[in-house]
């Protein structure tokens, strides 16, 4: 049975979702990054990189959220990860997750959130913040400009509104004016009312209020 590494409301619950959409078994082992169990002797020999989630499976271990979706995608081909079946979709799909995960993500939320990645000054550190703010902003226009009455990435729920929805609460969390985007926040709706992800929800012991 494979195991989930992952800590509450971090991307990888955008993990946790795709594998509770499948139905099948699976275990999990939670991380407190309080604790920086993250970089734990224990952890790091799971992911070297320090960072969720992971997923070990009897073949080995996988590590970043789109490897992990496309792994549960072909073995499951069930929502919540990728689409399968018809080349252009996935395409669109990884388009998308692309630059979810490695745009708004790796960049915007890192910086704004970790500015010290990306340098030791701490003077610098605070224009890097700043200037995240004005990028995330810009990134949530876009976003909500993509959110139709559907799914992000055509007519199946997929990774990308899993993660539309993980970082609208790390967005409500930071204080954006999440009334400013309107279509994105129904879309979050929508999200949430999916069994499957209120479950992953409850697992990693989130209120479900944050994401409102
Ligand atoms: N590119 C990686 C990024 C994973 C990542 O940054 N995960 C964050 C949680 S959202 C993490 O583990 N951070 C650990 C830390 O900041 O110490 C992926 O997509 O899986």
């Amino acid at each position: 049975m494979p195991t989930l590494y992952y800590a509450p409301g971090t991307c990888a619950l955008v993990t946790h979702i795709a594998l509770e959409e499948t139905g099948a078994p699976y275990e999990t082992v939670r991380l407190d990054f309080a604790k920086g169990e993250q970089k734990s002797p224990e952890y790091l020999a799971v992911n070297p990189h320090a960072r969720v989630p992971a997923l070990v499976t009897e073949e080995g271990t996988i590590t970043e959220n789109l490897a992990i979706l496309g792994y549960i995608a072909d073995i499951h081909g069930a929502e919540g990860s990728i689409p399968r079946g018809n080349a252009y979709e996935t395409a669109r799909a990884m388009q998308l997750l692309s630059w979810l995960s490695g745009t708004v993500h790796g960049i915007a939320f890192a910086a704004l959130f970790r500015p010290g990645r990306f340098s030791l000054d701490e003077a610098v550190q605070k224009g890097i913040t700043e200037g995240a703010h004005a990028n995330l902003t810009s990134h949530f226009v876009e976003l909500d400009d993509l959110c139709g009455a559907g799914w992000l990435a055509g007519d199946r729920f997929t990774a990308a509104d899993s993660y539309a929805a993980v970082f609208y609460r790390w967005a409500r969390g930071a204080k954006f004016d999440l009334g400013l985007y309107p279509r994105w926040s129904a879309l979050v709706g929508r999200v949430i009312d999916r069994p499957a992800v209120l479950r992953a929800i409850a697992a990693e012991g989130l209120k479900l209020e944050s994401f409102a």
